[in-house]
C-alpha cells in the first residue's frame, strides 16, 4: 500500500515476468498510472480483473454510462491462484442454454476468475451438440415432449416441448470466446449411462435384446434412466466418431465422459453384454461399465488428450491415466488421489448449486440439502485425509456444479448460480485458512458493500440477501 488515489489515466502498461506463476499478476497502481506484470498472458488476465474491482461497479457494465474516469487507490497486488482448474458445470442438456447465455456465463466466470467451463453436453433428457455423421442425435435427440421434468416438491411440470443445440460453429465460437478470457472448455459426453436422449435417436445403441429401444423416446422426467448403451462393437465405434468430431472443435487437454450412475439392470439381463463379459474375461457389470471408460482412455490418450470422468469410474478398476470429478462426497476423489490420480473436488454435499440456497418454501427451486453463502464460503477441497500428505497436490481443483432439471430459464439459473459462485470463487483462487477460521462476516462485508453492485452492473438474477422475490 502506498497510500492516496488519483483517477485511473489511460490503458494499463503490461508486461510479462516468467519469474511470476503463470497465472499469478503483479497490480501496481501510483500517481504515473496503472502497471500489470503476469507471470504468463493469463496472469496480466487476472490482473485486468482485479483492477475492474478497483474501479467500481460501473466498470461491469457492457458501455460506459459516465464521462469521468474512476478514482484508484494507489496500491499493489501480489496476487496467483491456489488451484489450477476453478471450475463452473453447466449443463445444458437437462434444459438447453442458447448460446448466446453460455458466452455470457463465461463473462461472468472471467470477472470471478474461474478458468473452466465443463459443459454438460448429453444426457437423458437431451443431446445438444451437433455430430455431423450421425445427424439424428440431434434432429431427434435434441428435442422432448415437454419442458418440466417434474422435479422438485411440489413437482415442476411444463408441457410446452423443449429442445436445442450446438452447431460445431457455435461450440467454436464458444471455445474461442473461453479461450480469450483464459478459460478452458471441458466437453462432456456422458457414457454409458445417462444417454437415453442417443438411443432415442439411434435406438440401436441400447440394449435392444431386453427393450424395445425403437419406441424410447428422449427422457421426459427427470432421474436415471435404465436405458444405458449396449457393450457392442458398433457402440464403441460409433462414440468414437462422435469423440473424432468433439476433439475436433474442443482442443483442451480434458474430454469428459462421464460414466456416473449407470443402471446394471440391463446388462444383467441382456445375453449379448452377458457375452461381451464372459468375451472380454470380466467379472460382472462394474467390470463391463470400466472396459467402457478403458477403452475410451486408451482412444484418448492416443490422441493426445485425458480421460476425466465422475468417480463411479473407480468402480471395477480405474483406467492408468484417468482423472476423477468426486461429486458424490470426498471418498471417490480421496481414494483416487491416493491411487495417483488427478481429481478435482465437486462434493454434490458442498457445490451443487442446484441445491436450495435457504430453507424456505419459496425458494423457486426447492431441491436438495440447503447450501447457504455461508456455507459454501466454508468449503475445502482438499480434506483432512489429503491435507499435508504428498496426495495433496493431485487434488488439481475444484468445481462447482449447476445442474438445470429444475432450472429452465437464466434467471433461474441465475438464482441457484449466484451469489453462491462469488464465495465458490474465492475458494478455488485464495488461499484461504482453514474452514473454521475463515471470516465469513468480511466476505458478507465485501459482499454487501461492492460486489452486489458488480452482480447488478452484470445483470445477474443473483438471491437477493433479502430472500426469494416472487417472480423468481
Ligand atoms: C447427480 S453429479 C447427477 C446429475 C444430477 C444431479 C442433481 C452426477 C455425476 N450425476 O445427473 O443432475 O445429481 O443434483
Amino acid at each position: 500500500m502506498t497510500g492516496g488515489s488519483g483517477p485511473l489515466k489511460g490503458e494499463p502498461r503490461v508486461e510479462i515476468d516468467p519469474a511470476l506463476p503463470p497465472e499469478g499478476y503483479r497490480l501496481t497502481v501510483g500517481p504515473d498510472g496503472v502497471s500489470i506484470t503476469g507471470g504468463g498472458e493469463a496472469g496480466v488476465f487476472w490482473g485486468r480483473q482485479t483492477l475492474r474491482q478497483l474501479q467500481g461497479p460501473d466498470a461491469y457494465r457492457r458501455a460506459p454510462v459516465r464521462p469521468e474516469p474512476p478514482t484508484l487507490p494507489y496500491l499493489t497486488i501480489e496476487d496467483e491462484p491456489r488451484f489450477g482448474w476453478r471450475g463452473l458445470l453447466l449443463d445444458v442438456a437437462r434444459h438447453f442454454m442458447p448460446k448466446d447465455g453460455v458466452l455470457r456465463y463465461l463473462d461472468l466466470m472471467a470477472a470471478h476468475k474461474l478458468n473452466v467451463l465443463h459443459l454438460h453436453l448429453t444426457d437423458d433428457q437431451g443431446w445438444r451438440v451437433e455430430i455431423k455423421r450421425w445427424p439424428r442425435l440431434t434432429e431427434v435427440g435434441a428435442w422432448r415432449r415437454r419442458t418440466g421434468l417434474g422435479w422438485g416438491d411440489p413437482p415442476i411440470w411444463d408441457e410446452r416441448p423443449h429442445g436445442g443445440f450446438y452447431t460445431q460453429d457455435d461450440l467454436r465460437e464458444i471455445v474461442a470466446y473461453a479461450a480469450a478470457r483464459h478459460i478452458t472448455v471441458v466437453p462432456e459426453i456422458d457414457i454409458p449411462g445417462h444417454s437415453q436422449a442417443a438411443i432415442a435417436a439411434y435406438p440401436e445403441l441400447g440394449n435392444a435384446d431386453v427393450v424395445d429401444t425403437a419406441s424410447l423416446e428422449v427422457k421426459t422426467d427427470w432421474g436415471v434412466s435404465p436405458n444405458v448403451l449396449a457393450p457392442t462393437d458398433h457402440t464403441l465405434r460409433f462414440y468414437e466418431d462422435v469423440l473424432t468430431e468433439v476433439l475436433d472443435v474442443f482442443p483442451g487437454r480434458f474430454v469428459h465422459i462421464g460414466g456416473d450412475e449407470c443402471p446394471k439392470d440391463q446388462w444383467r439381463a441382456s445375453a449379448a453384454a452377458q457375452a461381451r463379459i464372459r468375451a472380454e474375461g470380466l467379472r460382472d457389470e462394474a467390470e463391463l461399465q470400466s472396459w467402457f471408460i478403458r477403452h475410451f482412455d486408451r482412444w484418448l490418450t492416443e490422441r493426445g488428450r485425458r480421460l476425466i470422468g465422475w468417480d463411479e469410474i473407480l468402480e471395477g478398476g480405474l483406467a492408468d491415466g484417468a482423472a476423477v470429478a468426486s461429486w458424490r462426497g470426498y471418498a471417490g476423489g480421496i481414494a483416487a488421489a491416493r491411487a495417483g490420480h488427478d481429481v478435482v473436488m465437486c462434493p454434490m454435499q458442498h457445490v451443487y448449486l442446484d441445491h436450495r440456497q435457504a430453507d424456505g418454501d419459496d425458494e423457486p427451486v426447492p431441491f436438495g440439502w440447503v447450501r447457504t453463502l455461508r456455507d459454501v464460503y466454508r468449503f475445502e477441497p482438499v480434506p483432512p485425509e489429503l491435507a499435508g500428505t504428498e496426495h495433496a497436490a493431485r487434488v488439481i481443483g475444484t468445481q462447482a456444479n449447476m445442474w438445470t432439471e429444475a432450472a429452465d430459464s437464466q434467471q433461474r439459473v441465475d438464482y441457484q448460480v449466484f451469489p453462491r459462485l462469488a464465495a465458490f470463487a474465492e475458494v478455488a483462487w485464495s488461499h484461504l485458512p482453514p474452514p473454521d477460521e475463515r471470516d465469513f462476516d468480511d466476505f458478507q462485508r465485501r459482499m454487501d458493500q461492492a460486489h452486489y453492485a458488480r452482480l447488478d452492473a452484470m445483470g445477474v438474477a443473483y438471491r437477493p440477501p433479502s430472500g426469494p422475490l416472487p417472480w423468481q
